[in-house]
């Protein structure tokens, strides 16, 4: 039988009010959020697309393993389930739990990074790159050019360009360089893949230099079903086999497992090099707890233990990328412009053909997560201006070239039918676009200032 529809793998077992609000009501809470959607009260939002973190469903094996949570303080068994899941899906030998993402990347970028050294690596991610910049490293973009090109239909924009990658480490000298950071998928660019082949290459030149690999693992299954889709070669393999094949590949991970592993807490570092490990397991104690919990309560930790499992089930995936590239169609069909090819955790819109007449020290994609919001509830997140901050030396805001609005499909939550009222808004936004214009910042925090800036309306 030629199979034409698909649906989701799961039935409903449980289900959770969302709530709807007048325009004049948005106007309020937007207004008193300064414009920032992140200030929003997830009470005033109808369609939370503001992140995949931490907001996807759990399945029933997942809270059947909450209620065996063993809340030991040291030794937990949640904690050796969680490990030896973590050793079977993707590989790596050593495993130091952490409360989220951020937080295994903060351990490993003081082990590893010293003042004056640089971190190459395929785009920037906002936490990845602060706590590079805080253990006194810079970093420096060496993905390939066509991941900063909305329009590029390129299958593969997460590579790295091994010229870019070699002339700086002639540059610098490999002792300058602690590690070369590899994400899967690249969620500034899009949430697009690296390829195997790309990967494999990045690994030779490493070799060649000794220089490590720290995985970005926090989409990696994700990025395994890209290459299986669209890598020669790898469409007989499951996406369980690929993922192993990108850890192989790589010397260390961190992990916010908040995306991809499903889980609504909880992160990791996992590697592979005792003496590393050993300093890990240190510092942990220091920032996090003990290194058989850091962070993360037992039940947690064997949420994730069964998460992990799932997150690499062909079923699961196909139906996670399927939603969000149902949406992206939709959009395309519309003449909506968005980042091509459709990535795999969201879509994202581009706000610089979105708003040409808005200038980007005006913050285009900023005002127009406000003005889809205000239209009908969803909630949008900037990745553009804003994020990007600024330059660590100079104190300039950077100026990225994507300047975009990520519609973000959290795992196993949303219908195809929520789908369809999100793509009716942002059809409804771009007919009405010509209004827009625009935003002023009237409060900058120090770090990371997207999460808690402050805007108001320029009229
Ligand atoms: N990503 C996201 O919405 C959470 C909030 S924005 C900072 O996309 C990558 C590729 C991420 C990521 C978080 C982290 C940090 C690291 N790498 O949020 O600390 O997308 O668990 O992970 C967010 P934690």
């Amino acid at each position: 039988m030629n199979k034409k529809s698909w649906a989701e793998p799961y039935k409903i077992k449980m289900v959770e009010p969302v709530f709807m609000s007048t325009r004049s009501d948005r106007e309020r809470y937007i207004k008193k959020a300064g414009y920032n959607t992140f200030l929003l009260r997830s009470k005033e939002v109808y369609i939370d697309l503001l992140t995949d973190s931490g907001t996807s469903a759990m399945s029933d094996r997942q809270w059947a393993g909450i209620m065996l949570g063993d809340e030991a303080y040291a030794g937990s068994e949640n904690f050796y389930n969680m490990e030896e899941s973590i050793q079977r899906h993707y590989g790596y030998e050593y495993v130091v739990p952490t409360h989220q993402g951020r937080a295994a990347e903060h351990i490993i970028s003081q082990i590893l990074i010293k003042p004056g050294d640089f971190v190459p690596g395929n785009m920037y991610f906002t936490t990845t790159r602060l706590h590079q910049e805080l253990a006194g490293g810079t970093f420096v973009d060496v993905i390939v050019d066509e991941a900063h090109d909305a329009e590029s239909e390129f299958r593969f924009k997460g590579n790295i360009s091994l010229t870019k990658l070699e002339d700086l480490i002639r540059e610098k000298g490999a002792n300058r360089i602690p590690y070369v950071c590899i994400a899967t998928t690249v969620n500034m660019a899009g949430g697009q893949p690296i390829s195997l082949k790309n990967l494999r290459e990045v690994r030779e030149l490493t070799n060649k230099y000794g220089i490590r690999i720290v995985h970005d693992m926090t989409r990696v299954a994700e990025n395994a079903y890209m290459i299986q889709q669209h890598e020669e070669g790898y469409s007989g393999k499951s996406t369980a086999e690929i993922v192993k094949e990108i850890c192989d590949l790589t010397d260390i991970a961190t992990m916010s497992s908040k995306k991809d592993a499903l889980v609504s807490i909880g992160g990791f570092l996992a590697l592979n090099d005792q003496e590393i490990f050993e300093e890990a397991r240190n510092l942990v104690v220091v920032y996090e707890g003990l290194h058989t919990y850091g962070g993360m309560a037992g039940r947690d930790m064997e949420a994730l233990s069964i998460g992990i499992a799932e997150s690499v089930e062909d079923d699961h995936i196909r139906a996670r990328v399927g939603q969000v590239e149902y949406l992206g169609q939709r959009l395309i069909e519309a003449g909506i412009p968005i980042v091509l090819p459709i990535g795999t955790h969201g879509i994202f819109l581009d706000a610089r053909k979105f708003l040409p007449h808005v200038p980007q020290d005006s913050f285009p994609a900023q005002a127009l997560a406000a003005e889809i919001y205000l239209d009908s509830g969803v909630r949008a997140m900037e990745r553009g201006i804003v994020s990007a901050g600024r330059n660590k030396e100079t104190g300039e805001n950077n100026y990225p070239k994507l300047e975009l609005v990520r519609l973000t499909i959290p795992r196993r939550v949303y219908t195809q039918a929520h789908m369809d009222v999100v793509a009716e808004s942002v059809i409804n936004v771009y007919e009405n676009r010509e209004a827009i214009k625009g935003l002023n910042m009237i409060f900058e925090p120090k770090h990371l200032r997207f999460f808690q800036a402050q805007f108001e309306k320029i009229v």
